[in-house]
């Protein structure tokens, strides 16, 4: 079995330019590595898992700390838009219901940074690289919630955006991604039916109500599309996580299948989905719809959406004042180790 400390220099880069310093291998390194990287090709192509002690080329190894380290920001920026509304929910119940569901993202989030270490990278460079705002993190989350119905909304149509994208990463080629994306998908679809439920409850309330929900519905509709990523044509990094199914579904199949399953959701709830284009193409089987900003979307990935500022200000500062629980966590594990041998040095 190859594992990652196995000394073998990964796949030459393509397209050296001309002053690169390309490694010299021995006839036997380079066998090696060929050995490697057939092994890992041959694991893929049967749709086995790579596992962390596993050979995988740098640039897989990359694309996943990229993705996973990005997935663990989005569930811990993710907790910001609905823990605004713990102090202000309705009821004993519903502050119970969302206290449990943000808990819920933060755990998430843990079991994502945990699966980015096994590929190398460290939580401190996960968290400086968000921190300064070099890291990505869903678009979503730079949006505020502004009424109740928003937390509703939140939970009925970006997490049902978030189970669509996330169901096919439980057959990730990547162990680890995969086994923690099972144990996330099924807390995610509780996720989604609270949201659902708490939208029907209000819906079946008084006018004002009801029309809170429909503001909401129209406020999140289009950017849960974009939650999905650019068109394929655009998406610069599908082909090659395909390619090592790290991907599965391609981000306009998967946004057409969330299409085609919140049709009929919006109709039981009895919301308008504000897009005059939405309809049912007999021909392709699946619905039509109207074209998503992929401007504002870039504006705010790029760190100008009507919230990023704020969002990373708020983990800045909670991450600033959470340093006196990491020291004093330290300094009891320095302590428990101490006893633990001066016990064994007196035994
Ligand atoms: N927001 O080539 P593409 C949740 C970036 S958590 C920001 O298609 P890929 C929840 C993309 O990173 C939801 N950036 O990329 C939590 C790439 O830039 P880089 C989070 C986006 O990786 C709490 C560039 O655009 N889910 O739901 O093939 C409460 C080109 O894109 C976005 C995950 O992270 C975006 N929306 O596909 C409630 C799932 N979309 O990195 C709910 C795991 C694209 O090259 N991630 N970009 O600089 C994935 O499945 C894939 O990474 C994506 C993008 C489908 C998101």
């Amino acid at each position: 079995m190859y594992t990652q400390s196995f000394n073998v220099p990964d796949a030459p880069v393509a397209a050296a330019g001309p002053r690169e310093i390309k490694p010299v291998l021995t006839q036997e390194q380079q066998q090696a590595m060929d050995r490697a990287q057939s092994q890992f090709d041959r694991l893929i192509d049967a749709d086995g898992k790579i596992e962390p002690k596993d050979w995988m080329p740098e640039a897989y190894r990359k694309t996943l700390v990229r993705q996973i380290s990005q997935h663990a920001h989005s569930e811990i920026v993710g907790m910001l838009p609905e823990g605004n509304w713990i102090s202000r929910a309705p009821s004993l119940k519903r502050k119970a219901i969302l206290i449990a569901k943000v808990q819920d993202e933060g755990g998430h989030g843990l079991y994502l940074y945990s699966a980015a270490e096994t590929l190398g990278t460290s939580r401190d460079q996960m968290l400086d690289a968000l921190h300064t705002g070099r890291a990505k993190y869903s678009s979503i989350f730079n949006y505020p919630t502004l009424t109740w119905a928003d937390v509703g909304v939140i939970g009925w149509l970006v997490d049902g955006a978030a189970i669509m994208n996330q169901i096919p990463l439980c057959r990730c080629s990547y162990g680890p991604y995969a086994r923690a994306m099972v144990r996330i998908c099924k807390e995610e679809s509780f996720h989604q039916r609270q949201g659902f439920e708490s939208l029907m409850v209000m819906m079946q309330g008084n006018a004002e109500q009801q029309a809170m929900v429909q503001d909401a519905v129209n406020r999140w509709w289009w950017k849960c599309l974009a939650m999905f990523g650019p068109p394929d044509a655009d998406s610069t990094n599908s082909t090659q996580g395909m390619r090592w199914g790290i991907k599965r579904i391609s981000n306009d199949d998967l946004r057409q299948k969330f299409v085609d399953a919140t049709v009929p959701q919006a109709k039981v709830l009895g919301v308008t989905l504000p897009d005059s284009d939405l309809k049912w193409n007999e021909t392709r089987g699946q619905h039509d719809y109207g074209q998503i900003d992929w401007d504002e979307f870039w504006a705010t990935v790029n760190g100008n959406g009507p919230c990023n500022k704020e969002r990373l200000a708020t983990r800045v500062k909670a991450h600033e004042d959470g340093q006196w629980v990491r020291d004093a966590a330290l300094a009891y594990a320095r302590k428990q180790q101490q006893r633990l041998q001066q016990q064994q040095e007196a035994a």
